[in-house]
Order: C-alpha cells, then sequence, then structure tokens
C-alpha cells in the first residue's frame, strides 16, 4: 500500500523538478528512464526499511544545539521507561481508516526537551527518519502541547509500515488547533535523530575532521538551482554558497585518481548500508560544480536543519546528477575515498 503510494510520489516529483526547468515536454524515452529510476530508488527504499532490524536495537539521537552541545544517544530500553504520555487520536497518514482513533504510547518530546536543555537560541527542533526524511516543528509548540515519539499504538509496538518503531504523533484529537500549523507531512516515520535547533558544520574526510571555517578558507562557489529535495525549501532555484568537493578533496589530501569515486553519507541511517551511500566519479566533480554548501540566499546565512543543513550535498546546471533528487544529499556527515 505504502509502496505503491511512494513509487507514485517519486515518479510526479521526478516529473515535477523537470517541469519546472525543462522547456519542452519529456520524451516517452524519457518518461521511461524516470520511472525506472523512480522504482529503483523505491525498491532501494523498500529494502532498507524492511531489514530485519529489531526496535530493540532502535536508538534516538539527540543532537544540535542542547544545553551542554553534546550529543545524547537514547537505547531502546531507556526510550521505554520514558515512553509514559498517551496522545488519543485519528492518524491522518493513514488514509484507509481517515476517522478510526488510535491510542499512542509514547515520550513527549517537551520532557526530553527539559531533560536535555537547549540553548537559548533554538526556536525549532528536526526530526530526521531512517530514510532522510525529515520535519521541523517550532519548539514553542512542541513545549506547549504533547507532541510525542509514539512507541507503542494501541499496546502493541508500531510496525515499520505504519510509521515505528518510532513515530512522531500530534495530539490532533485533544488539539484542534495544530492542525492550523501542521498536517499529515509533520508526522514523521521512523524517526532516528532529533536535532535541537542546528548542528555545527562538520564533515569527515576519510579520517580527517573539516569544520566551518576551514571549509570557509577554500574557494567559494555559488549556484543557483532548484534544490533537489524536496522539504525545506521554496520550489523556486535558490542560491547556495560552498566549496567544490574536489576542492574539499584535494585540501584533505586525497588524490584524484581517473577512475576514482567519492561516496557521501548523509546522517540518515538509510545510509549506514554502503549500498545507499551516494557515489560521484571524480569525472563528474571535475566537469560540474558538486559543492559542499553551507550558507543560501542572498545574505549568505548558514543552512538551517529545517533545509537539510549544516551541510548538504548540492548540484550546478552542468551536472548530469543536478535533477536527479537522489544525489542531493542533506545533513551531509562524511565522504569517503574509494579507487
Ligand atoms: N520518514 C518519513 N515520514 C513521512 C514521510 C516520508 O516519506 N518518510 N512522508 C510524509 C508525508 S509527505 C505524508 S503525506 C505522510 C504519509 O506518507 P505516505 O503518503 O507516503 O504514506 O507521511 C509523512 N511522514
Ligand atoms: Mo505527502
Amino acid at each position: 500500500m505504502r509502496l505503491n503510494r511512494d513509487l507514485e510520489k517519486l515518479i510526479l516529483t521526478t516529473l515535477f523538478v523537470c517541469l519546472q526547468s525543462c522547456t519542452t515536454n519529456p520524451t516517452d524515452a524519457q518518461l521511461k528512464a524516470w520511472r525506472k529510476q523512480a522504482s529503483d530508488r523505491n525498491a532501494q527504499i523498500v529494502a532498507a526499511n524492511t531489514n530485519k532490524e529489531k526496535p530493540s536495537q532502535w536508538n534516538l539521537e539527540i543532537q544540535g544545539e542542547t544545553a551542554t552541545g553534546k550529543p545524547v544517544e537514547l537505547n531502546w530500553q531507556q526510550l521505554h521507561v520514558l515512553a509514559t504520555e498517551q496522545v488519543k487520536t485519528p492518524d491522518p497518514t493513514n488514509i484507509i481508516q481517515p476517522n478510526q482513533v488510535f491510542d499512542f504510547r509514547g515520550i513527549k518530546v517537551a520532557t526530553l526537551i527539559k531533560q536535555f536543555g537547549v540553548a537559548s537560541d533554538v526556536s525549532d527542533v528536526t526530526f530526521v527518519g531512517f530514510d532522510s526524511y525529515h520535519t521541523t516543528i517550532l519548539l514553542q509548540d512542541l513545549q506547549a502541547y504533547p507532541i510525542i515519539l509514539a512507541i507503542a499504538k494501541n499496546n502493541k509496538p508500531i510496525k515499520r509500515d505504519e510509521g515505528g518503531p518510532i513515530y512522531l504523533v500530534f495530539p490532533f484529537a485533544q488539539y484542534p488547533q495544530l492542525r492550523q500549523k501542521y498536517n499529515e507531512t509533520n508526522w514523521a516515520f521512523y524517526v532516528s535523530h532529533m536535532i535541537f535547533g542546528t548542528e555545527k558544520a562538520r564533515v569527515r574526510v576519510n579520517k580527517r575532521e573539516l569544520d566551518l571555517a576551514t571549509l570557509d578558507k577554500l574557494p567559494q562557489v555559488t549556484i543557483n538551482e532548484t534544490v533537489g529535495y524536496r522539504l525545506g525549501w521554496s520550489s523556486g532555484k535558490v542560491k547556495l554558497h560552498g566549496v567544490r568537493l574536489r576542492d574539499v578533496l584535494k585540501f584533505a589530501g586525497e588524490k584524484l585518481p581517473e577512475q576514482g569515486k567519492v561516496k557521501i553519507r548523509g546522517k540518515a541511517r538509510f545510509y549506514d548500508d554502503a549500498a545507499n551511500l551516494v557515489r560521484l566519479s571524480y569525472s563528474e566533480m571535475r566537469e560540474c560544480d558538486v559543492i559542499l554548501a553551507t550558507k543560501w540566499g542572498n545574505e549568505r546565512q548558514l543552512i538551517p536543519a529545517k533545509m537539510g543543513g549544516p551541510v548538504t550535498l548540492a548540484f550546478g546546471s552542468q551536472c548530469p546528477s543536478k535533477t536527479n533528487q537522489t544525489h542531493w544529499v542533506k545533513f551531509v556527515e562524511e565522504l569517503t575515498t574509494a579507487q
């Protein structure tokens, strides 16, 4: 059920990307290629989302601007103990039983915010799912309403294909006013990370770690593109500023062999499977601007977590990969090179 809709959505988004930037209608061959691309991607996600991983191995990582600035990891046992908040509500992502009230039980996000503390300038919290989907909720709403990370539905663990083992649930029935700000797209499935505000920019290149000050010393590039992933950005073209991947590798002392590849890993658990890492050939990096973007817009603002920041892999207009949304990586954490 979900899988077919995922596929449909992928085809539509892929088409949408082209409709915005292509001047002529796509040919049948193009359509066919996009469908294949969407269906391959779907197969990948399905395989990743239905792996054998047990909920008992599922952790929640709390990152970003916590009071101490240090990340925290809660294991399943700890989550279980914290999951005392009950929310009875219909599930707006459930189109088969739209009026059915479910009894969700989980961890009140406000409790985690209180327990670990947020830096004073934090105004929102971003939740990242296994599949790299993300949603960002205002801190004040998380503090005012019992929005929960649910781990049980009608007293049973939540199945993976129903958004489990950790599902972000909003008390829509009890607080209908929440529906004016949030909708079903905010109900994040298989949440694995919760980011207070935005993390500090930091990228590992093989074993070496580069921070923002270091990246800022490399030659700066600006591209003007429609962002390849769907959330957080307006639909038109935006300016993204950053450094070329090839300059980052050179700086880190990596040689660029003709046949080599660089693999890019984002935060989501999806990328834990090596098969899902984005791979780019050195020739693509040489021929066009593949950048690690850290700023955006005319004011060169830092890219917040709600836009997939602080570091995003982005493609300039000359890049063959630019319209392939699966190649844009949000929350970039690591680059590794291979011959
Ligand atoms: N982890 C994750 N959560 C997610 C999504 C997703 O792709 N991944 N899609 C969102 C959107 S856009 C909707 S409408 C609802 C329902 O998604 P579905 O139509 O794919 O079932 O889940 C939301 N939560
Ligand atoms: Mo959606």
